[in-house]
Order: C-alpha cells, then structure tokens, then sequence
C-alpha cells in the first residue's frame, strides 16, 4: 500500500479545508481535485489528449456499464483500463453499488447482494461485492470503490439504518474480496440525511485501515443546504489523515462548502452533459451558448480562462455549432467546462496554501 500515500501540504486556518497530495501507481493528483467522469471508458467527446490539456489529474469510470458493455474481459484482454482507452493518469472505478439503484429495473436487494436485470439485454445479474471486487481487479483502476448501498432520497430512517449496515457488512467482504496491492479500495459512508447514521457509517467504515474514504448518498435529490450540512456532518468522522472524496457532487456551490469541511475529492457528470445540451460554466455561472445574445459575439466564452476553446474560439463560432449540433461543438463546450472546474478546484488550493480561503471563497470577485 505504499503506492498510496496522501500527504498534507496546508490546512485552512479558517476552516477545515487542505490541501494534499495523493499518490497512485499512475500518478500523483492534487487535492482539493475534480474528477471528470468517463463512464464508458471515455469521457465523452474528448480525447485522452484534449482531457489531459483541461489540467485533468484523475478521471472516473464505472464498473456497472463496463461489466454490461463490453465486458471486463475484454479490457482484462487490452490490457487493462488505463491500456484500454489510451489514458496513462491515474483512475477511479465505482463500485456499481450507486448505478444498479438508480439505473436498473431491481428485482431484489439482500444481504447477499441485488439482483436487476440489465437495461441492454433484459438478462439477470446479480451484483455482490465479491463479483464487484472482481470486475474492478480485473479492469485494473488505482482507486476502486467499495460495493455499498445508496438509498434514494427521501428515505425513511428505518430503510436508511439497513443500508448503513448492509454497507459496512459489504465492506468487510470488499476488504476480503481485494487481492491487488496496487489498487487502492476506498470505503464508502452512507447514512442518508440522519446525522446519527452519518456518524455511525463513518466509524463503521473507519474501522477497516483504508487508504481512502467517500461520503456517499449525498446529492440523490437533496435540497444544496441539507447536501452542504451531511457533509459538514460526516466529514469530520472520517480519518483526516486519509483523502476523503464526495461522490457525485462538481457543483461550484457544493464543491466549495465540500472543501471547507475537508473534503479533497469530487466527480460530477455535469461538465460533460451540460456541454451536450449547450450549457456553458463559467465564473460562478451557467448559462446557454445557444442563446441569441451569443450569435454575433465574437469573444471567447471566458477572456480570462486559459483553455484551448477560449484561446481559440467565439462565441459566435461556438453557438453556431451547438445550433447546428457538430459534434466539434459538443468537444468545445467539454473542454471548455471540464478545464473550468478544474481550474476552480485548482485555485482553491492555491487559495488554501496561501491562508486566504473561506466559508465564502470566490474567485472572482
Ligand atoms: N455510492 C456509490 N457511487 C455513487 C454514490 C454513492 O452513494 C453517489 C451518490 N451521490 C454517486 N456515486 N458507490
Ligand atoms: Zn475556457
């Protein structure tokens, strides 16, 4: 486990942000850190290469889709997931502890594990943490997840308690289940919107010596402030010693009050599928390309940002793409939002180091 060392290179004197650095067998990664989301072994309309110029350290993919599309084997054959898709930084498997509940038609969830039928081929599959212990050896990431279960949201406090204890009993068999050194297994902390099941997953889960920790079940329908104060309640439980990541969460908003409360890692699909639709981050903001003010504009989405679709290209340009749905438009747009919240996560940690961080930290103001 030495690959996995996370070292601390700051602390916030005003809150309870950091700034580490986390090493992995493919690399080593900054934290605080955004992690774009590949989950089909790419991210979607860049290449390994343009997502690299984003200023991307880690990206993240999903055990469920690969396992269904096109099979663990078959990367197991290429060599692994890193040889795969042609991208030789460090990467995240999920467990599919979280897709299997919110993708899937499930037919049954037990202590054994769920069983659902695949949304491809209507066949059953049965999903347990040995079998995705198994499916992410074989694809070969530096961080796998642990195979938890997420409740939705609402939850009672009755369905949230069972998950809490299925979790932690499904990761004791994760644990046991994990032969490869040089993947690092995180353990994940569920507990709903219960300040008293948060804590009492967190030291669950803490009980196994990881070199890593996430907050799971956070953001699957919450309101942002019950979202920010379950991360304010759960972070401080977890090792501080160890990277703590927030699992589906890459709002500005989120990932700063996140940040605050000493989380280091994050992933979201949002730079990615708002590029799709147009969408456009920027400075704090949304906003949508398409629209009309942008047709004759001939400055860059962001004269500030440094990427390669602002240094190179108008919004007028970049409308008309989107309009006329090239595919260039959708790469753009993704590089553009990718390296956005890069940067965001990136000049927080500077923030950090340089003691001018906070509760309301912008960086643009
Ligand atoms: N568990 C897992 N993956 C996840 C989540 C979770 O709770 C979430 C919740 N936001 C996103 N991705 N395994
Ligand atoms: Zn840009």
């Amino acid at each position: 486990m030495a690959a996995f060392t996370f070292t601390c290179e700051g602390t916030c004197p005003h809150t309870q942000a950091r700034a580490g650095y986390f090493t992995t067998p493919h690399g080593g990664i900054p934290t605080p850190c955004f992690m774009p989301v590949g989950t089909l072994a790419n991210v979607k309309t860049l290449t390994p290469a343009q997502l690299k110029d984003t200023g991307a350290h880690i990206i993240l993919s999903n055990t469920y889709h690969l396992h269904l599309q096109p099979g663990e084997s078959i990367i197991q054959e290429a060599g692994g997931l890193h040889r795969f898709m042609g991208w030789s930084g460090p990467i995240l498997t999920d467990s599919g502890g979280f897709q299997v509940f919110s993708l899937s038609d499930i037919r049954q969830i037990d202590d054994q594990g769920v069983t659902f039928r695949s949304p491809h081929d209507g066949r059953t599959i049965h999903f347990t943490p040995e079998l995705s212990i198994q499916i992410q050896n074989a694809l070969g990431a530096d961080v796998i997840m642990a195979f938890d279960e997420c409740p939705p949201y609402p939850a009672s406090a009755e369905a949230v308690e069972e998950a809490v204890s299925r979790t932690s009993q499904w990761l004791k068999r994760c644990v046991e289940a994990h032969h490869r050194p040089d993947q690092a297994l995180f353990g994940i902390a569920q507990g709903g919107v219960y300040p008293e099941l948060r804590r009492r997953s967190a030291e669950a889960i803490r009980q196994f010596d990881l070199p890593g920790y996430a907050i799971g079940g956070v953001s699957v329908g919450e309101p942002t402030d019950l979202i920010q104060s379950i991360v304010r309640q759960t972070a401080p439980y977890l090792p501080a010693d160890r990277p703590r990541y927030l699992m589906g969460v890459g709002t500005y908003e989120e990932m700063r009050a996140a940040v605050a409360a000493g989380v280091d890692l994050f992933d979201c699909v949002i730079p990615t599928r708002y590029a799709r639709h147009g969408t456009v981050i920027s400075r704090g903001r949304r906003w949508n390309i398409k629209n009309a003010e942008h047709r004759r504009s001939l400055e860059p989405i962001d004269p500030e940002c440094t990427c390669y679709t602002c240094r190179n290209f108008s919004r007028a340009y970049l409308c008309h793409l989107i309009r006329a749905q090239e595919i260039l438009g959708y790469t753009l747009l993704s590089i553009h939002n990718v390296s956005e919240l890069m940067t965001y996560t990136r000049k927080m940690r500077a923030a950090i180091l340089e003691g001018h961080f906070h509760e309301h930290w912008d960086p643009w103001r």
